[in-house]
């Protein structure tokens, strides 16, 4: 009824509003955004008729009423019925607002019966997504930015979604309600996404929901919406809605990913190979602080270009890496990388170790990475610093294995 109204209203201002549309909210693709869309468009009207009421009537009271035109001023005080007509007048209109408004709210606050639910993660600066219900359980990734650094410098054109773009989009199946349970790791994010109706805030030690339901197939662009530090604007969020069947082949193919990583693992790789793979992980993952020529930014990223860390024992580097840098018992914004294959991991610590002035001409094996992976306790939090924990990691890579968690 509202959405007819609107349209109606919209048709009758049709050629005004062609150049504007480009200013409009994005089209809705859900029955919720469709009531978010119209519950908008709505209220906007009642402004605009209270606006034109309102102003209209003061304009003629103060042009045909003006001392230059001879009109005598009034005298009177208190008037009841005038009173009562701007009481009832707005109490009206606010009822009139506050139903739909309550009922979209309502539904939107309803995350029950998901059909997949999905955990997202907002990181300093990326998302994490687990799937942790319905088809697909299991599934967990990253997806960063994938717009090309050149791009972002301005020595390349910008493309048509520039920094609306990742690697790796949210995959869901479309007319499905998907719950998303929304956290944050570091600090205050928000995963938002307009035309699916869908912004929530994410917030370190809190799990917030909300939820979606697509109806249409295709790719939806968001943005994180909290300030969250110096890359917010380079955390996007890509949401890719599929149909039934090939909601069904991706989530097959997810699950076969670790058979490749598994192969990738066991193949005798050289450091050119290694190199020519990590410059590829570090401009995905690590050229945001570190820079492209690995100066980082003084003060607040180091240069990995001339690091001893870098250019030190493989172990220490390796550890750096995998587990991140704590210091004071906190994660630094250096965190840890372990989401990345042992091959990955490898491949950008040989490219980091073979680049700029770092000469050394040692690659780092896949096989160093996983062993050092399988001997190292999965967190450690300490009130020392990394190089403690660096120490200790590679004494651990040199115990057998299996003893390495022997300390009690
Ligand atoms: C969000 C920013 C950020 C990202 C992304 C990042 N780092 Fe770091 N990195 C840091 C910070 C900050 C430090 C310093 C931590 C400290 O010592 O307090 C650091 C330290 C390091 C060090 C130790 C350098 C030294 O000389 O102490 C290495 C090695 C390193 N990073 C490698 C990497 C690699 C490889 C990647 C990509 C896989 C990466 N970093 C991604 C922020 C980042
Ligand atoms: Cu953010």
């Amino acid at each position: 009824m509202i959405g007819k109204w609107t349209t109606g209203a919209m048709l009758a201002l049709a050629p005004a509003l062609a150049g504007a549309s480009r200013y409009n909210l994005q089209d809705p693709n859900s029955a919720l955004g469709q009531d978010i869309y119209d519950l908008h468009h709505l209220i906007l009207w009642v402004c605009v008729v209270i606006f034109v009421g309102v102003f209209g009537f003061m304009f003629y009271a103060i042009l045909k009423h003006r001392k230059s035109a001879g009109h005598p001023a009034a005298h009177f005080h208190e008037n009841t019925t005038v009173e009562v007509i701007w009481t009832v007048i707005p109490f009206v209109i606010l009822i009139g607002i506050a139903v739909p408004a309550t009922r979209t709210l309502v539904h939107q606050r309803d995350t029950s019966a998901a059909d997949l639910t999905i955990k997202v993660t907002g990181y300093q600066w990326k998302w994490g997504y687990d799937y942790l219900k319905g088809d697909g359980e299991g599934i967990s990734f990253f997806s960063t930015l994938a717009t090309p650094r050149e791009q972002i410098d301005g020595t390349a054109p910008k493309g048509e979604n520039y920094l609306l773009e990742v690697d790796q989009p949210v995959v869901v199946p479309v007319g499905k309600k998907v719950r998303l349970v929304i956290t944050a790791a570091d600090v205050l994010h928000a995963w938002w996404v307009p035309s699916l109706a869908a912004k929530q805030d994410a917030i370190p030690g809190f799990v917030r929901d909300t939820w979606f339901k697509a109806e249409r197939e295709g790719l939806y662009r968001g943005q994180c919406a909290e300030l969250c530090g110096k890359e917010h604007g380079f955390m996007p969020i890509v949401v890719n809605v599929l149909s039934a069947e090939k909601y069904a082949a991706w989530v097959n193919e997810r699950k076969q990913k670790p058979a490749a990583a598994a192969e990738d693992a066991n193949k005798q790789w050289t450091l050119a190979e290694l190199s020519a793979r990590g410059r590829k992980v570090f401009a995905e993952n690590c050229v945001a602080c570190h820079q492209g020529d690995g100066m980082g930014i003084p003060g607040s990223f180091p240069a990995l270009n001339g690091s001893k860390v870098v250019t030190g024992s493989k172990q220490a580097q390796i550890a750096t890496v995998l587990h991140g840098v704590v210091r004071d018992g906190k994660v630094t914004l250096m965190q840890p990388f372990r989401q990345l294959s042992d091959v990955d991991l490898a491949a950008v610590l040989t490219y980091t170790r073979n680049s700029w002035n770092n000469l050394g001409g040692e690659a780092v094996m896949p096989a160093e990475v996983a062993a050092a992976r399988s001997s190292s306790p999965q967190a450690l939090h300490g009130e020392r610093a990394s190089a403690l924990r660096i120490a200790a990691s590679a004494l651990h890579a040199a115990a057998p294995a299996g003893h390495a968690g022997a300390a009690r």
